[in-house]
């Protein structure tokens, strides 16, 4: 949807941002070619991680090094196939990867309108851990447990949770009402997609209305609190970096 008068409810602020569909404007990214590539969140906003949402056309491909960053990645729509190393599968709306540090990566034959979100990092090392094997995995297969004890508000926790691994991708799903149970100040950062439903998100002192297909992104110690609203559940793909000292 765009807005006349030059209105938009995205908001770029200093420790969180909102962007919406209507400012969607696509970058040229290295490896990533037959895509229209949206980088929603990176360094350049002020975050240690980079988003980014790739809507592949008919013989599109993503074919990424092996180096020193990571990814986890979420299939929105669509189907692929998936290599991850050694590994390869062919996956669909739902599928979700993890492709270490080290391992080369690829997305091949797209079908159309594909659409899957990257979340990327540099790996950091934890003594005494080895580096996380690539996953690929199916999000329908990953039970929604209570947050906190409330049946309404459920949590999927996509990668294992465990001290090698230094980011977990996770979905969060709230039936119409259910809410964040208290406002969260936290170090992790976040990075969000909304992918159903809609809502208010409290980002710092603002309060946002939201809906499928907003990007947020959460400095560190952004406070954050979440309200499902509309008659059909609300729910949202996020990143958070995880398990890493505190200096
Ligand atoms: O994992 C989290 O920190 C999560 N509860 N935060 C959020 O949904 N904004
Ligand atoms: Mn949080």
């Amino acid at each position: 949807m765009s807005f006349p008068y030059g209105q938009t409810r995205t908001r770029v602020a200093t420790r969180h941002a909102l962007l919406a569909p209507d400012g969607h404007v696509k970058s040229s990214v290295p490896g990533i070619a037959g895509a229209a590539t949206i980088i929603l969140i990176n360094k350049a906003m002020g975050a240690r991680f980079a988003q980014l949402l790739v809507t592949f056309e008919p013989g599109g491909r993503a074919s990424l090094p092996a180096d020193e960053v990571e990814t986890a990645g979420y299939f929105e729509t669509g189907g692929a196939t998936l290599a991850i190393g050694k590994l390869k599968a062919k996956v669909q709306a739902g599928a979700f990867f993890f492709a270490p540090a080290g391992e080369a990566w690829s997305i091949t034959a797209p079908r159309k309108g594909t659409r899957v979100t990257l979340f990327q990092k540099k790996f950091v090392p934890l003594a005494g851990e080895k580096t996380p094997q690539a996953i690929v995995g199916d999000a329908a297969k990953v039970k929604g447990e209570p947050f906190l004890g409330d049946p309404d508000a459920r949590l999927q926790v996509l990668l294992p949770d465990v001290p090698a691994f230094d980011l977990a991708m996770n979905i969060f799903t709230y039936q119409p009402g259910a809410t964040l149970p208290f406002v969260e100040t936290h170090v992790m950062e976040h990075g969000l997609l909304m992918l159903a439903g809609q809502g208010v998100y409290r980002l710092e002192d603002a309060w946002y209305p939201v809906a499928a297909g907003d990007a947020i992104w959460m400095a560190p110690f952004c406070p954050q609190w979440f309200v499902a609203m509309g008659k059909t559940p609300a729910s949202y793909l996020y990143y958070k970096d995880v398990n890493r000292a505190a200096l």
